[in-house]
């Protein structure tokens, strides 16, 4: 690596920049002075993590343009900002695992050999914060000082960044305090990749039109990202360190980094239930945390810990599994959420909010599709242009977000900062399927779960740049996010169950069934509390659950109906069929999977595939003789 190292380049000790004294750590100060010697920003500014900071930073985001300051009366202290056409997702086929070996990146990731990448990334550096601030951004994933935590420090040329890297993690002054003078560091570097050249005009949303860079090096345990300024692509400690890199660390050191929300499910006697799920990006995770049971479950209560990403761990006193949620906010989406299908989402995000790609309203507000049935009028749509119904564009872009602290959420559970993390009883997983995978079944056993978990298929959301729709084998939800090998990430599931005495269970469910005319079978949403009710019991082993070809589930009567009496049992079935015939495609497409998975396959996966044809085959000659 050619970059100059601190102790040679003396001339920046003092020059453009100075490492305030609070900040003990010579590595770190390091490491900052070379990426200031390679980024070569104008300016260096230490993010301290106070809500004056916040409000400045926010204040030149308006003044630049890239922020519009919100009604004060309808959404206080919230601000639209509105993303360049070409930068709205995540993109998947420019994010990189630059693992040491090609074969421990596997299959599922793009890999490029380390060094080659390292001078890919120098040269697009050198330089690339000319005219730029470059702002220094302490933060902790988990709460502050926890055992269970991890410490990054991303530096980054956008002030967009910045403050939502305040929403999203614990950011600020702080974390040096925790860090000392030798503590441990995730390095994280990131660039819009758009310097400007003296007297060169900004633009409000800058970055790289036509080279993006996301990169991770496992063994280094760092993070290169370059020419995006969106969401996951930018706000390094999400996906970037508390899903690829995490994962890494939790495979070396024995626990689980996962793309879950954890919820806690109350009963009316008052017993609590923690679940964590597992659903593709822009799913319904968000909904589905902050659900609000039907009036007719009185009693029953579900509160939030987290609605993206759980880091799980084995509790050494009650060797269960715990989950703690890394974040600290919710980087939600946008269309489609409204009083009905989120209430929740909704209060939360009335206040202290960054909303990204929504359209704005006349008044100073934001709209979405979904938000109301009909749209305000007179919209100025996520690109600024004006809109109307009939213009044939949509008003905000499908993968518009929210940024929102998780503290503002009325569902927020009371133990969401709790360093032991909650103890887990049940794991759900789902994909977005409108045929084949019905509502609800319970795997046999932990093995039979990590098979479903897998080989989950879903259809592609617009939360990444790509094949929207596509059905595509989504193992774990972790497709995008594993750091390592796929087959050596299914193997470690099948570990940790065998390190646990009494393992969660594992559910299987799909929200997302059509009938022949595209409806939805399934209301969805708060009613998603009818299953959930019989998953908790029967994680309690309370619940009856029949025995068929793909696991246990549920009859009708076996779901509380109370206030969804036009929902029929015939409903029900069809919500719940499995078509042998589309269950045997649907296997030999898993076989697709194993066959690029196939250096580093568990046999657990043959075994299982072998027992499920066999339960999902009928012999035709007894068939025969029945007719
Ligand atoms: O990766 S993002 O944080 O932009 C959103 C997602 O895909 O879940
Ligand atoms: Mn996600």
């Amino acid at each position: 690596m050619e970059t100059p190292s601190y102790a040679r380049d003396k001339q920046l000790v003092g020059g453009a920049w100075e490492a305030p004294g609070y900040i003990k750590h010579r590595r770190l100060i390091g490491w900052i002075a070379d990426m200031v010697a390679l980024c070569k920003p104008d300016s260096v500014h230490w993010c301290d993590g106070s809500q004056e900071e916040y409000d400045q930073l926010c204040n030149l985001l308006v003044e630049k343009g890239t922020f519009i300051r919100l009604n004060d009366k309808l959404r206080p202290n919230s601000f639209l900002a509105r993303s360049d056409p070409s930068d709205v997702a995540r993109m998947e086929d420019r994010t990189f695992i630059c693992s040491l070996s090609r074969t421990e990146a596997g299959p599922t990731n793009n890999w490029v050999e380390p060094r080659q990448m390292h001078k890919t990334l120098n040269k697009l550096f050198d330089g690339c914060m000319r005219g730029r601030t470059m702002y220094v951004i302490p933060f902790s994933m988990g709460p502050l000082g926890s055992h269970i935590s991890y410490i990054g420090v991303q530096l980054s040329d956008s002030a967009y960044v910045a403050v939502n890297m305040r929403i999203m993690t614990r950011m600020g002054r702080a974390v040096y305090d925790v860090l000392g003078e030798d503590g441990q560091f995730v390095p994280c570097m990131h660039s819009v990749g758009m310097p400007l050249e003296p007297g060169q005009q900004d633009v409000p949303w800058p970055c790289s039109k036509d080279e993006k860079y996301i990169v991770h090096f496992p063994e280094e345990r760092s993070i290169w990202s370059y020419g995006s300024g969106y969401g996951g692509n930018a706000l390094l400690g999400k996906k970037c360190f508390a899903l690829r890199i995490a994962s890494n660390i939790a495979r070396d050191e024995g626990w689980m980094a996962e793309h879950m929300l954890i919820m806690g499910v109350e009963s009316p006697q008052g017993e609590k239930t923690y679940v964590a799920a597992a659903f593709p990006s822009a799913c319904g995770k968000t909904n589905f945390a902050m659900l609000i049971p039907p009036p007719a479950f009185e009693g029953w209560k579900v509160t939030t810990v987290g609605d993206d990403i759980a880091w799980i761990k084995l509790n050494s006193k009650d060797k269960k599994l715990h989950a703690i949620n890394p974040e600290a906010g919710f980087f939600g989406v946008a269309p489609g959420t409204n009083v009905k299908t989120n209430p929740n989402a909704m209060a939360t995000i009335s206040r202290n909010t960054i909303f990204t790609n929504v359209a704005l309203t006349p008044e100073g507000d934001v709209w979405w599709e979904g938000m109301t049935d009909t749209p305000p009028a007179n919209l100025i749509d996520w690109q600024g242009q004006p809109w109307t119904p009939d213009c044939g564009r949509k008003a905000a872009h499908p993968n518009a977000r929210f940024t929102v602290p998780a503290s503002q959420c009325p569902s927020i559970d009371p133990r969401w900062e709790d360093p032991e993390g909650v103890p887990i009883d049940a794991f759900i997983f789902g994909g977005r399927r409108s045929t084949v995978a019905p509502l609800v079944f319970q795997a046999f056993n932990w093995p039979y779960g990590v098979y479903f978990a897998a080989t989950m298929g879903s259809e592609m959301t617009a939360a990444a740049v790509g094949k929207i729709g596509e059905v595509r084998r989504d193992p774990f939800a972790m497709l995008p996010f594993a750091g390592y090998h796929m087959a050596s990430y299914i193997n470690h599931w099948l570990k940790i169950g065998r390190s646990i005495p009494n393992p969660p269970r594992i559910f299987l469910v799909n929200w997302f069934r059509k009938d022949e005319n595209g409806n939805y079978l399934w209301p969805g949403f708060g009613e998603n509390m009818r299953v959930l009710k019989w998953i908790v019991e029967r994680a309690h082993t309370r619940a009856a659950g029949l025995e068929m070809a793909l696991g246990r589930v549920p009859v009708y009567e076996d779901l509380d109906w109370r206030g969804l009496e036009n929902f029929t049992r015939e409903d029900f079935e069809r919500v719940m069929s499995v078509d042998r015939e589309l269950w045997k495609n649907e296997i030999l497409s898993h076989e697709e999977l194993f066959i690029k998975l196939y250096d580093r396959l568990p046999k657990e996966m043959l075994y299982v595939r072998g027992l499920l044809l066999s339960s999902l085959w009928s012999e035709p000659e007894w068939v025969d003789r029945q007719e």
